[in-house]
């Protein structure tokens, strides 16, 4: 945490420290961009410690479920500059059943109906089928004070009684998405409540229906109803919706994105407690039983090993194996309010059509990226000090910039005709003097694989700063060959293009690899690579010259390892946990080679995804189709 930062938690507490002026200055800046602040926003007003589960820094950046920095967006929605945005209904895939919307109107799938709600958010899901004029989904909430509470009855579309829900299957996700369907936006604000509930009121428990959301639907009508056959009395599910004028007390509150306030105690359990979620995007640890993204996202523990990716770091659906044999072993399964429990053996009738297993058969038919996976790896053999030599396949993205007569720089390819590098390696007007060598192992003695292409574009970050090596990005474009469409790279596999800072993080351990020089400048001719950790907190190794957005630095602790000149405008790699490859940094600068004082520093290039995408198109680097 940086110095500048904790001025700011001691000014936002009101603590007696005298205010400087730039101090001053940045709390306006900070209330300007998060108007919350200015109320108490995680800072209760007893003064007590904050939560140490939230990162506050990361608060400042407002993150909803919206944000897909932090989250996937859902099928028919795109991620632009950082927001889910909504896909136009032509963008869905083809395939799919029929559904009808509450405006009686009729969409070719499910999909469509949900982009065109993006769009008109008035316009919800109403049944799978056909339209027909009597059949209306219903939620109304019955024996409540006032309209914002009560015990909630559904009218399913082919079922003329309206029912009621049993307690036991109802939890916050169903009450959020119940108050949504009723029209509170900020969902709910608790499920227990003291209701008028007829003392002659007799209901057999089987008369009462189980619910199942996952929390992104919008209608209850969107989640899966059954009837089950158990005898016995659970009671009904009631629920009371948020609406400001019924406020939580100020003191102890976490504030969500959406104004709502929820007990400090509720953020980061994996709960949408929220209806946003921004109590669960911006966490060091979570509460209970929740799990962990390494994106700092807390989801509940029973969407871990689900089949479905929920953190963007995929680090939910790896190792499940291990998980589900354990599960099994122990007759463990998933229960309703978010524990596990044994596996219920009663019988379940199944009313209402499973539009989540909908949603995820559209997401399957999404096209899909294939980047930062090789064809066919091998086992390493040899060794050396400070670097090791690649062989042919090791690192298909990486490839040479030749101009003229030597090799320069090294660079990334990154899909099409484009190549990824550094701003310092390149000119824009001297296009016509690069090559792209391409699968180069040893310029020595060029090895059957290699390719050349020639350059038909450089573009250099407007932004590029020779002095302070800010922004030390450029995009070049290779020529493609006569009567080619496509830039025709046979050995080269494109390593992915990160959209999100929180993908990677400090000491998660990354590849460098190039053609630079040795710590002695002694020459190297052949490939090498070599692994470096990122590391966090690089101000203290580079005062005033390391600005944290725009670079990364990486090394190791003994400084053996690193890039040097030569190197410049080559990858700096790293595999998620599903062995996919990002390329996290382009080899920028630093202070000497191979210092463990000063460690490499590299363009930070998940900070210009929305940068290359401009250039490349979305769709080239994009994991949701565009
Ligand atoms: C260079 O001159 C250079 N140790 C590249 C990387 C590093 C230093 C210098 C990092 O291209």
């Amino acid at each position: 945490m940086s110095g500048a930062y904790l001025e700011w938690r001691r000014v936002s507490r009101g603590d007696a420290a005298p205010h400087t002026s730039s101090m001053k200055l940045a709390l306006l800046i900070l209330l300007l961009l998060n108007p919350h602040l200015s109320s108490s926003k995680n800072t209760p007003a007893s003064g007590q410690p904050q939560e140490d589960l939230v990162e506050q820094k990361c608060l400042l950046k407002n993150y909803t479920h919206h944000s897909c920095d932090k989250v996937f967006c859902q099928p028919w929605q795109k991620c632009i500059e950082g927001t889910c945005a909504c896909k136009l209904p032509y963008q869905c895939p083809k395939a799919g059943t029929p559904v009808c919307a509450t405006n009686g109107r009729g969409y070719p799938t499910y999909c469509h109906l949900k982009s065109f709600e993006c769009l008109h958010p008035e316009i919800k899901f109403s049944n799978n089928g056909t339209c027909t004029a009597e059949e209306k989904f219903n939620v109304s909430l019955i024996y409540g004070s006032t309209d914002t509470e009560g015990i909630v009855q559904v009218k399913l579309v082919d079922q003329d009684e309206k029912m009621f829900i049993c307690k036991n299957s109802w939890s916050t996700v169903e009450a959020n998405v119940a108050c949504f369907d009723l029209g509170f936006p900020l969902g709910v604000r608790d499920i227990q409540g003291r209701f008028n509930i007829p003392v002659n009121l007799k209901i057999n428990s089987t008369e009462c229906l189980h619910v199942r959301c996952q929390g992104v639907e919008t209608s209850l009508a969107e989640c899966t109803f059954t009837k089950r056959s158990s005898k016995a009395s659970h009671g009904l599910a009631g629920v009371v919706c948020y609406t400001q004028d019924a406020d939580f007390p100020t003191s102890q509150s976490f504030q969500c994105v959406n104004g709502k306030r929820i007990p400090q105690e509720k953020a980061c359990d994996g709960v949408n407690d929220c209806g946003d979620r921004s109590d669960e995007l911006c966490c060091k640890g979570c509460r209970g039983q929740a799990f962990l993204c390494k994106s700092g996202v807390c989801i509940p523990n029973q969407h871990k090993c689900n089949g479905e990716v929920d953190c963007i770091t995929g680090d939910d659906e790896s190792g499940c194996e291990e998980d589900k044999k354990n599960k099994i072993h122990k007759g463990l399964a998933r229960s309703d309010q978010g524990g596990e429990t044994e596996i219920e053996t009663e019988e379940t009738e199944m009313l209402t059509p499973d539009m989540d297993t909908e949603r995820k058969r559209i997401k399957s038919l999404l096209p899909k990226l294939s980047c930062g996976v090789k064809r066919n790896s091998h086992i390493r053999r040899k060794r050396v000090v400070g670097g090791k030599p690649a062989e042919v396949g090791d690192y298909p993205w990486q490839v040479a910039i030749k101009d003229g007569e030597r090799i320069t720089c090294g660079g990334i390819y990154i899909g099409g005709c484009w190549i990824l590098t550094a701003a310092h390696c390149v000119r824009p007007s001297r296009y016509r003097n690069y090559q792209i060598w391409t699968s180069l192992l040893d310029w020595l003695k060029p090895n059957s694989q290699l390719a050349v292409q020639g350059v038909s574009r450089v573009v250099v970050h407007e932004k590029y700063n020779g002095a302070t090596y800010q922004n030390d990005i450029a995009l070049v474009e290779m020529k493609k060959h006569p009567g080619k469409k496509e830039c025709e790279l046979i050995n080269s596999v494109p390593a992915c293009v990160p959209w999100s800072p929180y993908l990677f993080q400090p000491n998660d351990r990354c590849i460098i690899s190039g053609w630079g020089r040795e710590k002695d400048n002694q020459k190297v001719y052949s490939l090498r690579w070599g692994e470096v950790d990122l590391i966090g907190n690089c101000s203290k190794f580079y005062p005033g010259r390391y600005y944290e957005k725009e670079m990364q630095c990486a090394g190791t602790s003994d400084g053996s390892i690193d890039a040097c000149k030569g190197d410049s405008g080559g990858p700096l790699v790293c595999k998620d946990v599903n062995n996919v490859t990002y390329v996290w940094g382009i080899v920028s600068w630093g202070e000497n080679c191979g210092k463990p004082e000063f460690p490499g520093v590299y363009t930070r290039v998940a900070s210009y995804f929305d940068w290359i995408s401009y250039y490349v198109g979305r769709p080239l680097i994009s994991q949701y189709n565009v």
